[in-house]
């Protein structure tokens, strides 16, 4: 039997996952054996989880970070809403979200018993008046997206942090997408721009580290202590992430891939990701499609679904927002070369 191959990245635009950094990938491989989840038998890699911690703290401007490498941002988002559940008093407790929010809020509603309120977005931020409407005495949590899933929007989180606290309720910030750009923007999303209490930030999006690596942020170790439960048989005596056994190989990654790119790497990939996005965004608006973004390195035009279906029998990958536009993601596997054969392909049809 043939051996199977992976896809390769040339005409993916639908990703949030790109290449690994080649020293993510060498440290992923090295660490494929060890669980970060037994500490105490793999001591090694938990010393380079604190690590990833640290240097998250370092791209989030958090000083003493608490925190852990998850599965991803849904395990991320869901760790956020049951600590706003469980450290907030509220007999019905609910949690107040944009509508642009990811659909992992809606998994961690249902898993936790919270409601979930979503309202809607205005020019696709959130609108912090429309938010402060349906806060009540049982909101527990308020999400602020730092980089939307289907727009790359920032959310006003230095106003919505104000909304928190007002409310007596936690503030969870979702950099999943966005973390690893917005620390070379002048947009307010860190711990030191707002009250932020939680954040999500996913090393195996932008921060180019092997799957699986998503991050969890918390700005005190109060907050992990709501997680907390015991494991009597281990070396260690509890545990607050949500999975058991964990990925050592996405930990070292994420260690290997920060190390080598925090900060000037990153910065780097951030302007040539930010030039591919405008320049692609310009070729879009010179043939008439109206576009939204680039804010962060994502952008949505308004091609039609024919066309959408055209390109991608052609082979590229691109989907659509809710709102039926196309959607680009201009990761870091996303080239110059390769937006001008899209734009070929584009022009063909
Ligand atoms: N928060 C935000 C803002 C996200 O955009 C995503 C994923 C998550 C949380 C959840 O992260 P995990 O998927 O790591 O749990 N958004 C990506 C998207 O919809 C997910 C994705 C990634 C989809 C790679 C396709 C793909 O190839 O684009």
């Amino acid at each position: 039997m043939q051996r199977a191959a992976p896809q390769d990245f040339d005409r993916v635009l639908s990703s949030m996952c790109t290449e690994p950094h080649p020293a993510a990938r060498e440290a992923a491989e090295r660490f494929l054996a060890t669980n970060p989840g037994d500490p105490g038998t793999y001591q090694t890699v938990a010393r380079l989880e604190e690590r990833a911690v640290e240097l998250l703290g370092e791209i989030t401007a958090l000083d003493d970070p608490a925190g852990y490498i998850t599965s991803g941002g849904t395990e991320a988002n869901i760790q956020a809403v049951r600590i706003a559940r469980n450290y907030v008093d509220a007999d019905e407790p609910n949690v107040v979200v944009p509508e642009s929010a990811h659909f992992s809020f809606t998994k961690a509603a249902e898993m936790l018993d919270v409601e979930l309120r979503e309202v809607p977005t205005t020019d696709y931020r959130a609108d912090v008046a429309a938010m402060a409407d349906v806060v009540d005495a049982n909101t527990v949590g308020i999400v602020a997206v730092a980089g939307t899933t289907e727009y790359g929007h920032v959310d006003p989180i230095p106003a919505l942090a104000d909304l928190a606290e007002d409310a007596g309720a936690l503030l969870h910030v979702d950099a999943a997408f966005g973390g690893f750009f917005l620390p070379f923007t002048d947009i307010e999303w860190n711990f030191a721009h707002a009250g932020v209490d939680t954040m999500t930030i996913d090393p195996h999006k932008a921060g180019q580290a092997a799957v699986p690596a998503g991050g969890f942020l918390a700005r005190s170790t109060d907050y992990l202590d709501e997680l907390t439960i015991d494991t009597p048989y281990l070396e260690s005596e509890s545990q607050f992430t949500l999975t058991g056994t964990r990925s050592g190989a996405g930990v070292a990654s994420a260690v290997a891939a920060m190390e080598t790119l925090w900060p000037d790497g990153y910065r780097d990939q951030y302007q040539a990701s930010m030039d591919n996005a405008h320049w692609l965004a310009d070729r879009f608006e010179e043939r008439g499609y109206d576009v939204v973004g680039p804010e962060l390195p994502l952008l949505a035009a308004d091609v039609s679904l024919e066309l959408v279906e055209q390109l991608r029998d052609r082979g590229w990958r691109v989907t659509k927002t809710g709102s039926g536009e196309m959607r680009v993601v201009c990761m870091p596997h996303v080239t110059r070369s390769m937006l001008r054969t899209f734009v070929a392909d584009l022009d063909w049809f």
